[in-house]
């Protein structure tokens, strides 16, 4: 699949007072600012157009931009939101979506919830993770809609991984064929089907990178890794990604792309 642009919300002032398990400590945002640059210059070595959205101090979480909307090449769909504190951003990129969707939009209606982190896409069929953030209902909403569009879905459960924020956070498709996952998700039956790259336990945050066409963006410094995805025949570009990992949030998670 080819990808033409992507959306992107600089971190906020108060983005360390977003959502975090809080192991590694305090974010620093001029850091995450910075890092967020690399990660703009990396799309764009990738050949990507880049929309960079203002950022919003309502939300600390709200450079995680990939949670609000699943963008396909058919519909968008505006995610609802089960974190409290980030309720409302699915609102703030709406103008945008609604800019590049006109009609094509379909919206998660409560008490059914869908975080973007947890949709997956291959090709025409779409995993769904059932997490702390998605639910039975979204997840039951999201199929539909789905197959409306003339897609496939199936669900992937990650509730018993408690370190597992997100489907997303623990495993990513890489294209040709194959995923990267952490040890727990690769032994999924749905998965079966596929090569699978598996990380070990102490780099399983790197599970999270994109494949954007020629290159694979991948976090830096999780060498085996990127090891085991060159090896795997995929080029690479390693970005630093401490300050949102701090945030528990993925590498796919600071954009939209479509
Ligand atoms: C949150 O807990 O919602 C944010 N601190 C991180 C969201 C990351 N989203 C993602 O990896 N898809």
């Amino acid at each position: 699949e080819l990808f033409e642009q992507a959306i992107v919300r600089t971190p906020s002032e108060n983005f360390a007072d977003g959502i975090t398990p809080g192991f590694l400590g305090r974010a620093d945002t001029a850091l995450a600012r910075e890092q967020h640059k690399a990660y703009i210059r990396a799309l764009e070595q990738c050949g990507l157009r880049v929309t960079v959205l203002a950022e919003d101090n309502d939300y600390p979480d709200s450079c995680f931009i990939e949670d609000p909307a699943i963008v396909t090449d058919r519909v968008a769909v505006i995610a609802g939101f089960q974190a409290p504190s980030r309720k409302g951003e699915e609102k703030k990129v709406l103008p945008l979506i609604e800019k590049l969707y006109g009609t094509k939009i379909e919206i998660i209606q409560s008490p059914g919830t869908v975080e973007g982190g947890d949709i997956c896409q291959v090709g025409t069929h779409f995993f769904i993770g059932l997490s702390r953030r998605t639910n039975d209902e979204g997840a039951r909403q999201l199929s539909e809609i789905l197959k409306k569009y003339g897609f496939t879905s199936s669900t992937i459960s990650i509730r018993d991984y408690k370190s597992v924020l997100h489907l997303k956070t623990g495993m990513s498709y890489l294209g040709d064929h194959t995923f990267i996952s952490i040890p727990q998700i690769a032994n999924d039956p749905e998965l079966k089907a596929f090569n699978r790259i598996v990380t070990t336990e102490e780099e399983g945050y790197a599970s999270n990178c994109i494949r954007i066409n020629d290159y694979v963006i991948i976090p830096q410094g999780f060498d085996r890794t990127i090891e085991q995805v060159e090896k795997a025949g995929f080029k690479t570009i390693p970005v630093p990604m401490s300050e949102f990992e701090k945030q528990d949030g993925g590498l796919s998670c600071l954009s939209l792309r479509i």
